[in-house]
């Protein structure tokens, strides 16, 4: 089975996590940013994750979440996520945006190694969310509301020895906030995402930085 991905989607970090929780092997193939062609060739769109085995090709990150979880030991991933998640993701998506968004195009994520990538990626996402030297210009303004936020999170964070559809959820959102290398995390925050992150397999950024 080979998953392809970008190692700063969250997405792809959710199609990720229940081969590293379930201790399913697999290839991890990633992509240039720039490369429409793989992705193209294998379901008609550019879009990562994309999970290739026997059967084709699958996207979409909950149902390769789903295949995944099926092929190993009891499910872990049905059901739904509790509603403190959803809407903590949803309240707070946008300021983990305007912080993540800006700060993705490094070449310590192995789909933004060429300028050609970092390019594409910076053109494609300004026209959404405007001019990156406007968001990072707003830094500290998000970064204040964004602990304000994770200090919330705090009181019903998932157990990180667990393994269930809100770790799912949560997880991918906090792996990439820590882009942020000076962010003030609250301490259960950190110690579950770090937890979270040994046990799915998915480095948080801070860790790929000490051996890029
Ligand atoms: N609903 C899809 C969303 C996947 C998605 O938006 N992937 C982004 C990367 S984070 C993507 O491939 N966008 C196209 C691009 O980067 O050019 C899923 O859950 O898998």
């Amino acid at each position: 089975m080979k998953l392809y991905v970008y190692d700063h989607c969250p997405f792809c970090v959710r199609a990720r996590m229940p081969f590293g929780l379930k201790n399913i092997p697999f290839e991890l193939a990633f992509m240039a940013n720039d490369d429409e062609e793989t992705p193209i060739a294998m379901i008609g769109k550019k879009m990562a994750p994309i999970l290739e085995d026997d059967d084709g090709h699958l996207a979409e990150s909950l149902d390769i979440v789903h295949k995944v979880d099926g092929l190993s030991g009891e499910r872990l991933f049905a059901g739904t996520p509790r509603k403190e998640i959803t809407d903590w993701l949803k309240t707070w998506g946008s300021t983990v945006n305007a912080l993540v968004i800006p700060r993705t195009p490094d070449p310590v994520f192995p789909e933004f190694r060429t300028a050609s990538a970092r390019a594409y990626f910076t053109e494609k996402k300004e026209a959404t969310f405007g001019a990156f030297d406007g968001l990072l210009a707003e830094t500290e303004t998000h970064k204040a509301e964004i602990l304000k936020g994770l200090g919330a999170l705090s009181s019903f964070l998932p157990d990180a020895e667990a393994s269930t559809i809100d770790d799912i959820m949560l997880f991918p959102t906090l792996r990439s906030l820590s882009i942020l290398p000076d962010l003030a995390v609250p301490e259960p925050v950190e110690a579950y995402r770090t937890r979270m992150a040994e046990r799915c397999g998915v480095p948080l950024v801070s860790e790929l930085r000490k051996v890029a």
